[in-house]
């Protein structure tokens, strides 16, 4: 179900002149608000007299996660602190703090947005919402929380962990709909069949899932698992958190809440804006929000944009799921490797759980050494044939051929990679700086 027509499915024209105003608003009141832009602009020779067409926000200065950090708590607050009502922050994985701090009108663009990711994975006021994000200072459980109040939703604010009353809960309450991380739902699953409870059974049907990366293949594992549709939701919060971007029923392409929170794809080298198609950093302006707004945000997170018009009827622009982190991207004897990219190589072995760890350390010879560990199947360890060398030759080949570079694997007993109950932590680094 489309949330909000209007703007979901507006005139490309009308988009782009409500965007324009928006964006002249933000910028003008910036510019007399909040001494860290205006200084910004002032070094960079722009003022808002020079905004005379949408493309000319390519002549703003970038924001960048080191201004949060060098600004943190308060630096870049555009309203009066009484009229803050509430504060989320996340230290990512890189342990630099970054604030939102929401006004009335914020929580309102926040609760609509998640209303637009949920509504697209078919969520209504019908549905039960086991919200497990985590509640808190984390931005997953709140944004999933006030998007099923938009719907008249039933929320049963769970946060994450304590599995067990979460499977209790999910059965007495016959949950629809699950909104956690993907690795956390795959714990809870795992942990089900563990209990003998078989959730194939279950009237949960479909699930909201994202706050971190995972892969086509990760997303089938659940579906199975389930016996739902799995639908990715992206967001940060120092946009908004969750509700930025999400995927409709065609699944093809994150749909950008884009009349709220202006993209562009930049070279993360030499910050020129790109065209559709070509791969990039994602920048984002929040065009309306009153607390904490960004101009030209650097999210570190690689994607591309899809122009084709979608058959879902939204006309919104969509991001490609996303393929990793500036700041993730390991070089291994040269060659750029993605944490997740070894994920996708990984659980297209059968024999082998979506449960990964890459360890990373220094050789003798000072060069970075990788080591993807990989956990093996139960059934295959009770497996009479069991061939873990084959096994282990299997997945090398398997990974040489999609990254272009041998890595040896160890290959480890079942349930002895920690599981998450909120974002994984995939990557161990043991190298000394
Ligand atoms: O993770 C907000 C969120 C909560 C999104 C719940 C979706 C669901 P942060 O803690 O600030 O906010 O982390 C933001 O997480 O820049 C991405 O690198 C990563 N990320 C978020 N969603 C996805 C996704 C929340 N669907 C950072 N796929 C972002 C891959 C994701 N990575």
């Amino acid at each position: 179900m489309i949330f909000n027509p209007e703007y979901e499915s507006m005139d490309g024209k009308t988009r782009e002149k409500l965007q324009f105003a928006r964006l002249k608003n933000l910028v003008e009141r910036l510019y007399a608000a909040v001494p860290f832009y205006r200084n910004r602009m002032d070094e960079a020779g722009v003022s808002p007299r020079d905004l005379l067409t949408l493309a000319d926000i390519a002549k703003l200065p970038f924001t960048t996660k080191d201004d949060l950090r060098e600004t943190f708590p308060y630096g870049i607050l555009a309203c009066p602190k009484s009229l803050i009502e509430e504060i989320h922050m996340s230290s990512g994985t890189t342990g630099i703090p970054v604030v939102d701090a929401y006004t009335h009108k914020d929580i309102e663009i926040w609760g609509e947005s998640m209303a637009r990711t949920m509504a697209a994975a078919g969520c209504t006021r019908d549905d039960t919402v086991q919200n497990c994000y985590g509640y808190g200072l984390f931005t997953g459980g709140p944004g999933a929380h006030y998007g099923a109040r938009v719907l008249g939703a039933n929320v049963l604010p769970m946060s994450s962990g304590n599995t067990a009353r979460q499977l209790q809960v999910m059965q007495a309450f016959g949950s629809t709909i699950l909104t956690c991380t993907p690795s956390y739902a795959l714990y809870m699953a795992e942990e089900a069949a563990e209990a003998g409870i078989d959730l194939l059974k279950l009237p949960i049907n479909k699930g909201c899932f994202g706050a971190e990366p995972w892969s086509e293949n990760m997303r089938r594992e659940i579906e199975a698992r389930y016996g739902m549709k799995a639908y990715d939701i992206y967001g940060l919060t120092e946009i908004i958190g969750p509700g930025v971007a999400f995927e409709c029923e065609a699944q093809n392409g994150l749909h950008i809440n884009e009349d709220l929170f202006y993209p562009e794809i930049i070279d993360p080298t030499t910050g020129r804006v790109l065209a559709p198609g070509e791969k990039g950093e994602l920048v984002f302006t929040t065009l309306t929000k009153e607390g904490t707004p960004l101009i030209r945000y650097r999210t570190r997170d690689i994607t591309y944009f899809i122009t084709e018009p979608c058959t879902c009827g939204r006309t919104t622009i969509r991001m490609h799921r996303l393929f990793g982190r500036t700041d993730d991207m390991l070089i291994i004897r040269g060659v750029n490797v993605f944490p997740s990219q070894i994920e996708q190589a990984l659980i297209e072995i059968e024999g082998t759980e979506p449960q990964y760890l890459i360890v990373l350390n220094r050789g003798a010879s000072h060069l970075d050494e990788v080591e993807p560990q990989v956990e093996v199947k139960k059934e295959f360890f009770s497996d009479e044939t069991r061939d873990l060398e084959g096994l282990r030759a299997k997945i090398e080949a398997v990974m040489k051929s999609k990254l272009q570079i041998f890595l040896k694997v160890k290959l480890v007993e079942p349930k002895t990679i920690e599981r998450s109950i909120g974002k994984a932590k995939r990557v161990i680094d043991n190298r000394k700086i």
